[in-house]
């Protein structure tokens, strides 16, 4: 299948961008840490595949394909393109990959004991290049040294981003970061 031209035809010119510098630095990770760099790819193409849908038209996917979500993610539309996404990816472009499916399942909020290729997604979709926020620099240079502490610099710049916010924290964005500090070393 041809991700690019489906995206291409899909997404905005700037998330289109977005995506192709995820592909890019999702590949580029995958590389350095061993992941299969097909199904980064893959994962990075479709990750932000059902950002441009309506809320309403968000939840009525969600009813008809039976997906069961949680009322955190069900009242955020922030949070709903991501799994959202992968049941698009699942039902309408045939993917039963779980690896590519977590990834994109989990690329917004990261969960508890993330598997390789949705932390390599995870990071990609914040450090690529057209992304400017302060620290990412920081980031970007650690994502290749200690993919585990480039997650929790990110993940705690997240956190912080959400509470000046006073935003909700979803459970799998705090569970995701206590998990990789309670196991880090
Ligand atoms: O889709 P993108 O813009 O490429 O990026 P994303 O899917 O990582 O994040 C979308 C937004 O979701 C971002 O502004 C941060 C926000 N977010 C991440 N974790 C949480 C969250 N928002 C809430 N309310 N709660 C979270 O736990
Ligand atoms: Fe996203
Ligand atoms: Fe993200
Ligand atoms: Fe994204």
């Amino acid at each position: 299948m041809n991700y690019d031209e489906i995206i291409k035809n899909t997404l905005d010119e700037k998330r289109y961008l977005h995506t192709k510098g995820v592909v890019n630095t999702a590949i580029q990770l995958a590389d350095k840490y061993g992941a299969d760099k097909e199904k980064a790819s893959i994962a990075a193409y479709l990750h932000d595949y059902a950002k441009p849908l309506k809320y309403d038209e968000s939840l009525m996917l969600i009813d008809k394909f039976g997906i069961i979500l949680d009322e955190e993610t069900l009242e955020n539309k922030e949070l709903l393109h991501a799994p959202l996404g992968m049941i698009i990816a699942k039902y309408e472009f045939g993917i039963s990959d779980e690896e590519i499916l977590d990834a994109i399942r989990y690329h917004t909020t990261g969960k508890e004991n993330m598997p390789l290729l949705t932390k390599i997604i995870y990071l990609a979709d914040l450090i690529e290049p057209s992304r400017n926020f302060d620290g990412v620099d920081k980031i970007r240079e650690l994502a290749f040294k200690d993919l585990d502490q480039a997650l929790i610099v990110s993940m705690n710049n997240t956190i912080v981003y959400l509470i000046q916010k006073n935003s909700v924290i979803h459970s799998d964005t705090y569970k995701a970061r206590n998990y990789i500090i309670r196991n880090w070393n």
